[in-house]
């Protein structure tokens, strides 16, 4: 297990900020991209005050990082958002107009926020020059994002452009009894599993509660028996078992206890960071650029499969053709010949282009041609 061991144990003060950029995030012509921090956890397990305080972490070393507030229903953001669900929606009207609860509100804010990420996503290439970091705060209950679409598009998109890494904040102080340590566990491994993306445990508000304790629950078996000693329900039972499948999830877990009110832990949470963005590079990276590469062939083949329909379409003369150009604004230039000189510069098209503007005349031809000879023999026939 990757662990820093509870506060103090950090060298906090001592450890100089990492510089991750030099290790992950290049790309081969040396262009480096942001490493993007996506927080999650429990509601109120302070993922709002994580985000202010990393964020002020790296304005204090001149490395203003972008974020993003993916949280519809907060009042006040305590920190500098480059990009705003609320200026985009309005968490509010959507629960009027919709006739949802708040939480429906919300689910329905993001799907909504997600049909634009694309537009997000041009942004945040722009800037990928000039900033390391892209922080992304999340709304307060988590399923919200973890478990619907528009989370995993958002996610999915995020890390198939740069590198991701998701940060689970867990309140410590209230994971001080182990049933509650191991259910809290057992969620972070099923967002791990979900997201499958390299994965941080920030142990939040060691200011309360020194978070040693969990520390060592995670490496050593027996201290967790021990502590279960003095639970009786079923639930003990189930908890015992479940931590020997837990196992396997701590031995590959970063963990970093830290206090978004001090700033404790902060440093040694900004080299997991830069860790968990190499691992991303090595072991991430192929298999999302694969997603990437059957996404756009798929949207490539589907073109393709319109354009080919259009075709053929164009060649039968069939009325299902005013079925597909219902509603459908047609630009001047096409049916108007030559008036729009651009669009027909043969320079600019190419063979296939060509070829379809063709036989698009050819059709506007015959059907004019067509309309003609009606008027005509309905002239005749009136005479
Ligand atoms: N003592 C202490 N309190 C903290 C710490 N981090 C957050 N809090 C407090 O925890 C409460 C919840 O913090 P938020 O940052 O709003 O938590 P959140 O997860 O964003 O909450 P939702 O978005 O509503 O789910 C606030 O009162 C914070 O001041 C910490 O490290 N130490
Ligand atoms: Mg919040």
């Amino acid at each position: 297990m990757e662990t820093d061991g509870a506060r103090g144990g950090e060298g906090a003060g001592a450890c100089s900020h990492p510089e991750p950029m030099s290790s992950a995030g290049g790309s081969k012509e040396g262009l480096k991209k942001p490493t993007c921090i996506i927080v999650l956890g429990m509601a109120g397990s302070g993922k709002t005050t994580f985000v202010q305080r990393i964020t002020a972490h790296l304005h204090a070393r001149k490395k203003p990082p972008y974020v993003i507030n993916l949280d519809p229903a907060v009042l006040e953001v305590p920190f500098p958002a480059n990009i705003d669900i609320r200026d985009t929606v309005n968490y509010k009207e959507v629960m009027k107009q919709y006739c949802l609860g708040p939480n429906g509100g919300i689910v329905t804010s993001l799907n909504l926020f997600a049909t634009r990420f694309d537009q997000v996503m041009k942004f945040l290439e722009q800037k990928s020059t000039e900033h390391e970091y892209i922080i992304l705060d999340t709304p307060g209950q988590i399923e919200v994002f973890t478990w619907s679409a528009s989370g995993s598009i958002i996610t999915e998109t995020l890390a198939s452009t740069f590198p991701t890494v998701v940060v689970y904040v867990m309140d410590t102080s209230r994971s001080v009894n182990p049933v509650t340590f191991m259910s809290n566990m057992l969620y972070a491994c099923s967002i791990l599993y979900k997201t499958k993306l390299p994965f941080i445990v920030a142990m939040n508000k060691i200011d309360i509660v020194d978070n040693r304790f969990a520390v060592e629950w995670m490496t050593d078996f027996e201290v967790f028996q021990d502590a279960l000693e003095h639970e009786t329900s079923y639930v003990s039972n189930l908890t015992r078992s479940m931590s020997l499948v837990l196992d396997e999830f701590y031995a590959n877990l970063r963990n970093v206890g830290v206090s978004s009110v001090t700033g404790e832990g902060v440093d040694q949470f900004f080299k997991h960071v830069a860790d968990a963005a190499e691992e991303y590079e090595k072991d991430y990276r192929p298999q999302y650029e694969k997603m990437r590469r059957e996404k756009e062939e798929k949207e490539l083949a589907e073109q393709e499969e319109q354009l080919s329909r259009l075709r053929v379409d164009m060649s039968k003369d069939k009325p299902v053709l005013k079925k597909q150009t219902d509603g459908m604004a047609i630009t001047p230039g096409l049916v108007e010949e030559d008036s729009d000189e651009e669009a027909h510069d043969p320079e600019m098209m190419d063979e296939e282009e060509q070829r379809e503007l063709e036989s698009f005349r050819n059709f506007i031809k015959s059907q004019k041609s067509r309309q003609q000879q009606k008027q005509d023999s309905g002239s005749v026939d009136k005479t």
